[in-house]
């Protein structure tokens, strides 16, 4: 039986910031996992290499599911995004060792190939509709077939998704930047951009848009009904989930499709959502619900209930992160879409190798394991920078959901 000997994390910034677990077996494997919470590495660092890794050694890297549960009800205190992001470093990376140790690809691990590449989307934005339209533009000159759509609201500066450069990085500063927020002047303009999108560019391409849990239910339910002559692919995070019962609201005001998911890390998290059909599509990451182990048990519930995946994929997620992904992308049955931004140059002197992008898809490679490798020499160039995510303050000054 071979044995795991080592488990370091590795906090690097090309870029941005991203945590790493390396776990190395006494046969010589090393597997990879992705550990980046944004704007809270440092917390699943330290969780990691305090808590978790001394209790790694010695153990079998081939018994992924009793190392879950090891991690998962063994310590007692469970759930929430920083422990959640842990348990899936430690299980993505005993995938890419088992990949590596049987010389194939984790997704034929899973099941094999349900499908011949996994259809993703990516952003557009800009700080006004011309430069929005511009944006959607780019996006189908690469080859999307499916894109989001986010446009400053006029007078409500630092609106959420709006890019600065070539990549949208919220975690912008070094202390919470406070960003303000105005529901009605957001319900009256974004059906109106989103309206011109559609003018300029036609139904001939999957629509997108993040709501990032700004809205009421029922104010959700008024915008779902604003756009529905837009047929988007879908309106994402309407309202907060913490009250997963309150989608039941939205669900009977419109038909346009819902999907939710990406600050939640557990199946009971989005359990009644998914049994309930109060939402379409279901956007846990691999990085932040425990890996792709607890993903897949997501996916099969989902799946009872018509329910597709639509998996978070920002450029926070880190390429190691977003491989495991696409691998679980490739192996289910119910895929929906996976999210994908592309990541800055910088990030490739780090990370390298994984899915190839081509024609609005991604391609997983046929390498054994994750197919991404890890540069250690490099990542020691770009050390942590402290950054956070904004906050959102109403008008009045209260405390919005950013
Ligand atoms: C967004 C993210 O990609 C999305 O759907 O909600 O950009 C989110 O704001 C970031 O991942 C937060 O770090
Ligand atoms: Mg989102």
């Amino acid at each position: 039986m071979d044995t795991i000997v080592e488990a370091s994390v590795l906090v690097t910034c090309p870029a941005r910031n991203f945590v790493t677990l390396k776990i190395t077996t006494a046969d010589g494997v090393v597997g990879w996992g992705d550990a980046t919470l944004n704007g809270r590495e440092l917390a699943v660092a330290a969780y990691l290499r305090d808590h978790v890794a001394p209790l790694l050694i010695g153990r079998d890297p081939a018994r992924i599911e009793d190392m879950w549960n090891y991690l998962f009800r063994g310590v007692y205190w469970r759930r929430g995004p920083i422990t959640m992001t842990a348990v899936a470093a430690v299980d993505m990376a005993l995938w890419d060792i088992k990949g590596k140790v049987a010389g194939l690809p984790v997704y034929q691990l899973l099941g094999g190939a349900a499908r011949d590449g996994v259809r993703v989307y990516t952003h557009a934005s800009g700080a006004d509709v011309p430069s929005l339209l511009e944006d959607v533009a780019r996006a189908k000159e690469r080859g999307f077939t499916a894109i989001r759509a986010q446009a400053a609201v006029p007078g409500v500066e630092g609106t959420y998704g709006v890019k600065h450069g070539a990549y949208y990085e919220p975690a912008n500063a070094a202390l919470p930047e406070e960003q303000a927020w105005d529901t009605p002047a957001y319900l009256r303009f974004a059906p109106t951009y989103l309206a011109k999108v559609r003018e300029e560019f036609g139904f001939d391409f999957a629509l997108l848009h993040d709501v990032h849990h700004r809205l009421t239910p029922q104010e959700a339910a008024r915008f779902g009904r604003s756009v529905e002559d837009l047929d988007l692919f879908w309106m994402e995070d309407p309202t907060p989930a913490d009250n997963q019962e309150s989608f039941r609201l939205i669900r009977s005001h419109t038909t346009t499709p819902i999907a939710t998911g990406e600050v939640l890390s557990s199946i009971w998290d989005v359990q009644h959502l998914v049994s309930e059909q109060l939402i379409d599509y279901i956007r846990l990451s691999v990085t932040h619900s425990g890996g792709i182990s607890h993903l897949k048990k997501v996916f099969a519930l989902a799946e009872l209930y018509q329910v597709r995946s639509g998996s978070h994929g920002p450029s926070d997620i880190s390429p190691i992160g977003q491989a495991a992904a696409v691998h679980l992308d490739m192996a289910i049955a119910n895929f929906g879409i996976q999210e994908f931004m592309g990541y800055p140059d910088l990030v490739d002197e780090v990370f390298h190798g994984g899915p190839t992008y081509a024609d609005g898809y991604l391609h997983v490679g046929e390498e054994s394991g994750l197919g991404i490798e890890y540069d250690e020499q490099a990542a020691a160039r770009f050390d942590y920078t402290a950054r956070y995510l904004p906050v959102a303050r109403r008008l009045d000054g209260s405390v919005h959901d950013w």
